[in-house]
């Protein structure tokens, strides 16, 4: 729930010297290949605020990469947690039962666009998830192939990271890659050849293509896409493409795999993503928010489809873990309750305008965009789309330095992707609104 009393507050700088020190630590006890956002370490965080060991109050657009939508200490999800891990914290469900695996399963039967018989397995993080619907959709139609989109995300797995487009940080290195992942253009509306309006035809064209030409339709297991991209540049496909692709996939007897770990559960302004579409993938992948903050993953999908693996042939020690099934279900709870599909929608209202105003023939924003509470802002040189990586970083880190914590992404880093609890309050939006709003004219060239 908004929580009125909550405000951005610095009493040192950032980090601080409490997370510097342990910075220190981290330094000589961990792996440099770990990344890191902004170098602070929490104390608390819930609501639209993360609370730093000095005592900072840090405003979230993060939400740990669109976890906690309902915010890091919905009280329904602490509630749900708490009881589960008094009673039980794991059996592994492949050796003895619950509930609350079979509760989650529902919601996602029923929450899930597509009016058909769906069954649904629970896995741990979302790279599993995708790994999983792979597995899947290759048993399902006993082919190999599957088609990934260029600038897309999918995890930083073997199989995951060979369908993640970029090279740096995620592949460069880590092959050799597996096998039968082919990539299509993604149908990027702002640096499309030859306009927006080109982008769904022409990316479907090349699909058409590719699956055709080089790789054999009788091949292909699966294509699979984000409704959204998110890591990729928070990248909106235009009108068209993903139903174009799901048209294409069923004459042709190919699994359509939409990956929603990232858009699902009322961030984008519909539960998932593709209902902005109007599409019914084959097969959904879940993660993220599902969890409320504790790992869990999902596929779910057509039940012919689903139950093609016999049995023994899914699974993971944790997956589906109890206590993490009993945060899915606080969390479905808090995002019904407080109306927080609604609330994207709101949030969009409120942000997309004020950014939107930012842009012009001669600014260093060449685009706003996205939907609900996935917002994005690509920087550009002025009066080109060369990709301006360098202003991104800046405004990021003025944003950082002013306790307002936002996400660079993009494949040429050059997008500031906002992605707030979804149970912020309207006044710290605004005030973070003002942070970004300045940094932007200050960094400017
Ligand atoms: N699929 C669409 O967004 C994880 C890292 C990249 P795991 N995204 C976070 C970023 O966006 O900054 C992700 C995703 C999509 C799969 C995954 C992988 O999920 O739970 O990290 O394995």
């Amino acid at each position: 729930m908004c929580q009125p009393d909550q405000n951005r507050r610095l009493v040192t700088e950032i980090p601080g010297p409490k997370s510097r020190k342990l910075q220190q630590r981290r330094g000589a006890e961990l792996a440099d290949g770990l990344g890191l956002t902004m170098p602070v370490f929490v104390e608390n965080a819930g609501g639209g605020v993360i609370v730093d060991v000095d005592g900072n109050q840090i405003v979230d657009l993060a939400s740990g990469i669109a976890v906690t939508s309902v915010g890091a200490s919905d009280p329904a999800v602490a509630r749900r947690v708490a009881e589960q891990a008094e009673r039980f914290t794991h059996t592994c469900f492949l050796v003895t039962q619950y509930e609350g695996f079979i509760d989650v399963a529902r919601a996602l039967n029923e929450l899930t666009p597509g009016d058909f018989r769906k069954k649904t397995a629970l896995f741990t993080t979302g790279a599993e998830a995708v790994e999983n619907a792979v597995k899947i959709a290759r048993v399902a139609t006993g082919r190999s192939a599957v088609i990934a989109l260029s600038h897309a995300y999918h995890g930083w797995s073997l199989l995951t990271m060979t369908m993640t487009a970029k090279n740096l940080p995620y592949k460069d290195g880590f092959g050799p890659f597996a096998p039968e992942v082919y990539r299509v253009p993604s149908p990027y509306p702002y640096r499309w050849p030859g306009g927006p309006d080109q982008a769904a035809q022409g990316a479907l064209d090349a699909l058409r293509e590719t699956v055709l030409t080089q790789v054999g339709a009788n091949n292909v297991a699966a294509i699979i896409a984000e409704p959204i991209q998110g890591e990729g540049g928070c990248i909106v496909p235009p009108a068209g493409y993903l139903t174009g692709v799901q048209d294409f996939a069923r004459e042709l007897g190919i699994v359509f795999i939409v990956d929603e770990i990232q858009t699902g559960f009322a961030r984008t302004g519909h539960m998932f993503a593709s209902e902005h579409e109007g599409i019914e993938p084959d097969l959904i992948t879940t993660a993220k928010a599902l969890g409320g903050g504790l790992p869990l993953a999902a596929v779910t999908g057509r039940a012919e489809i689903m139950d093609a693996v016999p049995a023994g042939g899914l699974g993971g020690t944790y997956a589906g873990n109890p206590v993490a099934c009993a945060a899915a279900l606080g969390a479905l709870e808090t995002i019904e309750r407080e109306a927080l599909v609604q609330r994207a929608r709101d949030i969009e209202a409120k942000v997309k305008p004020r950014l939107a105003a930012l842009t012009g023939e001669a600014s260093a924003v060449g685009e706003v965009r996205g939907r609900g509470a996935m917002l994005a802002i690509e920087f550009v040189r002025p009066g080109t789309t060369a990709p301006a990586p360098e202003l991104a970083r800046a405004v990021s880190a003025a944003c950082h330095a002013q306790g307002v914590l936002v996400l660079v992404c993009g494949t040429f880093g050059n997008v500031i992707r906002l992605l707030p609890p979804l149970v912020i309050c309207d006044d710290l939006l605004d005030d973070a609104l003002d942070v970004i709003c300045g940094a932007i004219d200050e960094v400017q060239p």
